[in-house]
């Protein structure tokens, strides 16, 4: 058997390591080590060998440790993306959760789902400002349309209701109740109009349903129904 007699007298054969020492540390220092350690057998062990088979010994230990090394910061780093993910998912279910509680409370309550958010269309009548505080005590505000496709699914409620637009802060300068300037409008032919001269400072939707633009300029103090909306 080829190998290393070492101080205690037992003698180690190289072709005994495990396959981690063999696949990392020998094929590194093949040549080197399993020559020196090949070139010594039994007793005839000179110092000369000795020493070299010790030193081929220590460079696969340092091999072997370099190894794990890099292998336990590979895992720490696949450990941490892992981590990483988890909390991410974790947050992101929690999320869900939240929302699926939310759908289920609108919903049962008779709100309308679309595009993002909820819509509740009052059953009474109520002033603009009145129907304005009624939506906050919902924990939402009076709708405000960003776009065609928004005023057409309001618009095929068939309903006339206050919307959250107003120009009562300055008089033509039309502003939605979050405070964003009036860009996308569905004014009906004429309006807003400020008809025989009565200050029509709050907007409806009309109840000409047939068509896409079918906004009016209304006195703040009529009586509507109101349509809140809640981005979800
Ligand atoms: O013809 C348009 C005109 O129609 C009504 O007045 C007769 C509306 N008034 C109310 O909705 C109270 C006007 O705002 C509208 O311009
Ligand atoms: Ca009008």
């Amino acid at each position: 058997m080829k190998g290393h007699r070492d101080e205690s007298g037992m003698v180690l054969d190289i072709r005994t390591l495990s396959s981690p020492a063999r696949s990392v540390g020998l094929n590194r220092f093949t040549d080197e080590s399993v020559e020196a350690a090949a070139s010594v057998s039994g007793t005839d062990v000179t110092c000369e060998n000795q020493t070299n088979v010790e030193d081929s010994l220590k460079k696969i230990n340092f091999a072997l440790q370099d190894s794990m090394n890099k292998e336990r910061e590979e895992q720490k780093r696949q450990l941490d993306y892992i981590a990483s993910q988890l909390n991410f998912l974790t947050k992101e279910r929690e999320e869900l959760k939240r929302k699926l509680v939310d759908f289920a409370h609108y919903a049962q309550q008779g709100w309308l789902y679309f595009n993002g958010s909820f819509y509740y269309i009052s059953s009474i009548t109520k002033t603009w400002q009145d129907s304005r505080d009624d939506c906050l005590q919902r924990g939402a505000v009076l709708a405000i349309i960003s776009n065609t496709e928004e005023q057409e699914f309001i618009r095929l409620q068939q309903k006339v209701m206050w919307i959250g637009l107003t120009d009562r802060e300055t008089e033509g300068v039309w502003k939605w109740v979050d405070e964003t300037p009036l860009t996308a409008s569905f004014w009906y032919s004429g309006e807003p109009n400020n008809f025989k001269h009565r200050n029509e400072d709050c907007v409806v939707i009309n109840h000409y349903y047939d068509y896409e633009n079918n906004w009016n300029d209304a006195a703040c103090e009529n009586l509507n129904f109101w349509l809140c909306e809640k981005d979800m």
